[in-house]
């Protein structure tokens, strides 16, 4: 990778942490409704995993911390805000909020609430490439949480048996929502857990975006070269609270300290300055235009922008026409209803 990917790298993250940090202000201004889950301290991870992707040709699909994913993924910065603030200009068209980013434009297949959920969806995914055959394969996103659902143990079941090209990524923060991970599973290292259904997996530092980038970039050379699915386990940490209902009580300072020294952006600045990549006066500028981003484009764009109409309550339901630009490479040519 070359140092000016290296410097667009280190700017990627700056932003993903500035963009959650003012969509929580405009929740505090109750400008954002619903809920809200943020991803800020595990930047390095969604980051790292799709840069080692191909956007745009593989999908991606995530659970409901997934603005970053999505933006990463390809679905326009400006859209993802639009539909935070409920606006007809989102990436759902404001239907779908936080949770339910959505652009299948750049192949992202959501944003869902239900824990658990992506997995199968993430297969079905997996299969369809495989029908298509093309050279494309299905990344799914989720919490260490997750893999204590029955989706978890059917979908790498099936997905092991059909040898389906799909990426289980597990970003491991150690928490589902206040419950951490040694009371709620039996065996904490999770990728010790795919090993019944005799899928290939690791565990590696997720924080350090280097390291999660070498890592990915086998586990998708692994599945792109059709030898099946391939679990990755990354070990990283949320700095915020689950989401803005909760006060984050059952962390001891000490441990959010240590995580905090193990920063992304911290790691990643660090050692782009020590290489002589970037100055610290390189970093504040990026500060500067990511902020200036941010303000006069994003949130500009998602302030200015129509709520849904009432009238256009029932529009985008199935049985209305679709809107073309949903109609991603998987519906080409099928109509519903
Ligand atoms: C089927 C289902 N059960 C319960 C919930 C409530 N819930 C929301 S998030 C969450 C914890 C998930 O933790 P994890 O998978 O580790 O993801 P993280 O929030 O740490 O990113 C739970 C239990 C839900 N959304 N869906
Ligand atoms: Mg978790």
């Amino acid at each position: 990778m070359n140092a000016s990917d290296q410097k667009r790298l280190l700017r990627e993250m700056i932003f993903y942490r500035r963009f959650e940090e003012r969509s929580f202000e405009a929740y505090m201004e109750r400008k954002i409704g619903g809920f809200l889950h943020l991803y800020s301290g595990q930047e390095a991870v969604a980051t790292g995993v799709l840069e080692a992707a191909r956007c745009g040709h593989d999908y991606v699909i995530t659970g409901y911390r997934d603005h970053i994913h999505a933006i990463k993924a390809g679905a326009p910065a400006r859209e993802v805000m639009a539909e935070l603030y409920g606006k007809e200009t989102g990436s759902s068209r404001g239907r779908g909020g936080s949770m339910h980013i959505f652009d299948p434009s750049v192949n992202f297949m959501g944003g869902y609430a239900l824990v658990g959920q992506p997995f199968p969806l993430a297969a079905g995914l997996a299969l369809a490439c495989k029908h298509k055959g093309t050279d494309q394969i299905a990344i799914c996103f989720l919490g260490d949480g997750a893999n204590n659902q029955g989706t978890f143990h059917e979908t790498l079941n099936m997905a092991s048996l059909w040898k389906l090209p799909v990426l289980f990524v597990c970003e491991n923060n150690l928490y589902a929502i206040g419950t951490r991970i040694d009371r709620s599973s039996a065996v904490t290292d999770q990728y010790k857990r795919v090993v019944a259904y005799n899928i290939p997996s690791s565990q590696h530092d997720g924080q350090d975006i280097d390291v999660v980038m070498a890592a990915a970039g086998d586990a998708i050379a692994h599945v792109r070269a059709g030898r099946g699915p391939y679990f990755i386990e990354f070990m990283t940490y949320r700095q915020r609270g689950h989401s803005m209902s909760d006060s984050n009580a059952y962390r001891s300072k000490d441990e959010e300290r240590q995580w905090l020294e193990r920063d992304p952006l911290k790691i990643y600045g660090e050692r782009l300055k020590k290489a002589g990549i970037v100055t610290d006066k390189d970093i504040a500028a990026m500060e500067k235009s990511v902020l200036d981003e941010i303000e006069n484009d994003i949130v500009r764009f998602a302030e200015e922008s129509p709520e849904p109409r009432i009238e256009d309550l029932n529009k985008y339901c199935l049985d209305d026409q679709p809107d073309p630009r949903w109609i991603g490479p998987l519906a080409q040519g099928e109509q519903h209803g």
